[in-house]
């Protein structure tokens, strides 16, 4: 196993080797990084008052709106001259979130990634496909890294050319396959079409992550593909992928804490909740040399557990991730997230896998979704009493009714990457 050490930390090592790293960090951020240094002169705190991981909670936020205040160069804490290689994540304002690393921080994600493959099941003989996008994106570089570094052989088949895809996953009987998960069910419908079984793949895990998804879509593709659907969680921010990742047990994504502190916060009051409550994480990395996040958060909704996993690992599991503070909506009042509507209409056998929420008006106070209907059922099923079904269903969870279009197999269009779920035709005033 990689890192077999780390990856079986006790939680008093764990804690030990937070608290020693976390003083390490605070003190590397001011020291290095005016933006730290003011923030820190501003809350009346020094470095050497982090004393216990308890005040911890002292230290201020970090958000990505700071970064992107530090356009391009970041947060940078080191010189130019030993920046290694940058990411960039484009967002919806247009400046891109851009993330730095050194080349020990390259050398620190690898571990990290390689240390997710193998806690998922991966092992140097195995054959990786790697799916994700190569380029800004860190998806593509991160899983390619992870692999070289466990000394698995990866195909950088990278996003596209799905053709391609399967014959190169037959062909060369890759054994893991690594993508979004939206990508995944795509494969699934392509390799129909091609009139390509299964079964003639030698595919064993996947690796999927980038954007929630449910696990009723986890079933479907495990079922589909005959494959175990690992989920995987990481952020540009935080190196890329590799910050968490679920084992064999699939309860729970363990969040490497050797490298990260997690804590979740309540979004409106910004106190820190008791493992077990539902709020936002924030991430604190431990050793991240080029572009140090203190508190960084994330606005992804989650609960933490620090029981220990009947995987014998210490690491604390963020329960699968539901949404983000920033994917709600708000329907006549009501909260509404993109993935309460999935785990609805995924249960529904007559329905593919394809929705989307579609905004109509400049207030938003009803709800239209769209969805396909299985291409098994098109043209058997009843639509009219399929769409009362749906809408029923909808309404017993969301407390709302929504407008319900069925819509043909094969209408929304397919994503390579991450799935676009809410679409806004709002009028922009
Ligand atoms: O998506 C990094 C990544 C690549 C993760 C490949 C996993 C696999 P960003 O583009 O910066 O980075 O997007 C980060 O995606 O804050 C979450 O909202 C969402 N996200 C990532 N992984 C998961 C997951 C990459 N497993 C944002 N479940 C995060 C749910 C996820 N959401």
């Amino acid at each position: 196993m990689f890192q077999e050490k780390e990856q079986f930390m006790t939680k008093e090592e764990i804690r030990a080797l937070q608290l020693e790293r976390i003083r390490r960090q605070v003190k590397h951020a001011y020291e290095n990084v005016a933006f730290y240094r003011r923030k820190f002169d501003e809350a009346g705190l020094k470095p050497e008052d982090i004393r216990t991981l308890d005040d911890v909670s002292r230290i201020p936020f970090t958000v990505k709106d700071d970064l992107r205040d530090h356009y391009p160069y970041g947060i940078l804490a080191v010189p130019i001259g030993t920046v290694n290689r940058l990411h960039a994540s484009s967002g919806t304002t247009g400046i891109p979130t851009v993330v730095s690393y050194t080349e020990k921080d390259l050398n620190t994600w690898s571990n990290l990634m390689a240390r997710c493959y193998s806690c998922a099941g991966v092992t140097p003989d195995d054959i990786v496909q790697n799916a994700y996008g190569y380029g800004l994106f860190t998806g593509g570089l991160g899983f390619h890294m992870g692999a070289e570094r466990l000394r698995t052989l990866v195909i950088p088949t990278a996003t596209g050319n799905t053709k391609r895809q399967i014959s190169m996953m037959k062909d060369m009987k890759s054994t893991v396959l690594c993508c979004t998960p939206s990508y995944a069910l795509y494969l699934i419908e392509a390799l129909k079409e091609e009139g390509v079984d299964p079964s003639e793949l030698s595919l064993r895990i996947g690796m999927f992550g980038a954007e929630p998804w449910s696990d009723e879509t986890r079933k479907h593709i495990e079922k589909s593909l005959g494959i175990k659907a690992q989920d995987l969680y990481g952020m540009s921010e935080l190196y890329g992928p590799g910050v968490a990742v679920e084992c064999p047990q699939q309860n729970g994504l363990h969040v490497w804490s050797d490298e990260f502190y997690v804590e979740t916060i309540d979004p409106d009051t910004e106190e820190v909740l008791p493992p077990g409550e539902k709020g936002e994480i924030v991430f604190t990395m431990l050793s991240r040399e080029a572009m140090p996040l203190l508190r960084y958060r994330t606005k992804d909704l989650a609960v933490i557990n620090w029981d220990r996993c009947a995987c014998g690992r210490s690491h604390p599991r963020i329960m699968r991730i539901k949404g983000r503070s920033d994917d709600m909506l708000i329907v006549g009042g009501v909260n509404v997230f993109p993935s309460q509507i999935e785990d609805i209409l995924v249960s529904i056998p007559e329905l593919g896998e394809q929705f989307q929420i579609v905004l109509e008006t400049a207030k938003l106070d009803h709800l239209f979704v769209q969805v396909e209907v299985a291409p098994e059922f098109w043209g058997k099923a009843d639509l009219k009493q399929l769409a009362e079904k749906v809408g029923d269903r909808l309404q017993a969870s969301l407390t709302l009714r929504a407008r319900i279009e069925l819509l043909e197999p094969g209408t929304i269009p397919r994503t390579q990457g991450k799935a676009k779920r809410v679409i806004d035709n709002r009028k922009k005033i």
